[in-house]
């Protein structure tokens, strides 16, 4: 099987309070590399049970991202959309990486410091070997690009770390089956770019926005109603001093430059496009621009999301029909890396 040479693969996690970071970091790009790429999206349930082994309504909850895919604009019969767990291969391949992987590969990884906190000994193996397990979805379809958020940077340098690993390892095997120079698995390239990549709290500008985090007024969520949303930008934290000229202005304002950011985003700008639009104006002025704004864009996926979840089997049948075109690239990917490997049968 020769390389692919443009499929992105990119999942989210269904683990609740689908957020504005989520969309701006990570679904707005999947919508974008539509026409140039072939996209395979996932709803990563697998991953979700790594830091909370119970979750409250998985099901419901893996529907409403796969919703998000589909109301933000992502054709599911043009590309896959689907839901890890019900394709095997996912998991068998984490564990042939859980071998590639080095234990202080892993042991680096910032994610892992942050979600086990002060208690590491008490998180599961599965949070640990998280990484692992992401890698194995990309290189399970030998992705060539990964859309994400710059909080997923480190775990795709990792992604590449295993695949070059393989890849040298196993490189008179690979070669054999006629792979030849290039290797088996890519280096897979991330793609993290633009006015977003990191969005931050609204009322903490040096915190990522987050789903876990405590306070909802911390966050958008795709759901939230256009008042919300207005609402929550209206008591988003500022400081009192005007919108000035250039971004350099604004290096130690991150609330400032958070809300220029998810302007920039939402309006398709870059954020100094932003401040020239907006310089010399206070937050008074700019934060009923960025609500209007934001509801303009965000209303219309919470009303199709909404329309999506009031009919589950429908988003069921999008999920298992993914499913069942990904098991196809799957199951030919893992065939080869079983015999690379030399397992017998
Ligand atoms: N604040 C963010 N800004 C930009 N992108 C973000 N992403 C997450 N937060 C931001 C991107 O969204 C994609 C899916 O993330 P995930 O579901 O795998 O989970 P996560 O990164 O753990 O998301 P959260 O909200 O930050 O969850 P918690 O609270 O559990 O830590 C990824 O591409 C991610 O980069």
């Amino acid at each position: 099987m020769g390389q692919p040479t443009n499929r992105v693969f990119s999942g989210i996690q269904p683990t609740g309070n689908l957020h504005l970071g989520n969309y701006l970091g990570a679904i707005k790009k999947f919508v974008a590399l539509q026409d140039s790429h072939e996209c395979i999206y996932c709803v990563v349930d697998l991953h979700a049970v790594t830091a909370q082994l119970v979750q409250d309504d998985l099901k419901n909850q893996t529907r409403e991202i796969a919703a998000a895919f589909i109301a933000s604009g992502i054709d599911p019969a043009k590309h896959i959309v689907f839901n890890q767990s019900q394709v095997r291969e996912h998991a068998e391949l984490a564990w042939l990486f859980n071998c590639v992987a080095r234990m202080g590969w892993l042991q680096r990884m910032t994610q892992f410091k942050d979600k086990a906190g002060k208690n590491a000994q008490n998180a599961s193996v599965g949070l640990f070997a998280y990484p692992n397990l992401m890698a194995a979805d990309i290189l399970l379809y030998r992705a060539t690009h990964v859309p994400v958020g710059d909080d997923q940077k480190q775990h795709l340098e990792l992604t590449r770390d295993i695949a070059a690993k393989f890849n040298n390892d196993f490189a008179a095997k690979i070669s054999e089956f006629g792979h030849g120079d290039e290797g088996y698995f890519p280096i897979t390239d991330p793609i993290i770019e633009g006015p977003a990549t990191r969005v931050m709290s609204l009322r903490a500008g040096n915190n990522k926005m987050s789903k876990s985090e405590p306070s909802d007024m911390s966050r958008i969520n795709l759901t939230d109603s256009a008042d919300d949303i207005a609402k929550k930008i209206r008591k988003a934290k500022t400081d009192p001093e005007p919108l000035p000229e250039t971004m350099d202005e604004l290096a130690d304002r991150p609330e400032a430059r958070n809300l220029i950011g998810i302007y920039a985003a939402l309006a398709e700008k870059n954020s100094q496009e932003v401040l020239t639009e907006f310089a010399g104006q206070q937050f008074g002025s700019f934060k009923p621009a960025l609500a209007e704004l934001a509801v303009d864009k965000l209303a219309p996926i919470n009303a199709e999301m909404r329309k999506l979840m009031d009919d589950p089997d429908h988003v069921d049948s999008i999920l298992a029909d993914g499913a069942d075109r990904a098991r196809l690239i799957a199951q030919d990917t893992m065939k080869e890396v079983r015999e690379i490997f030399g397992f017998l049968g």
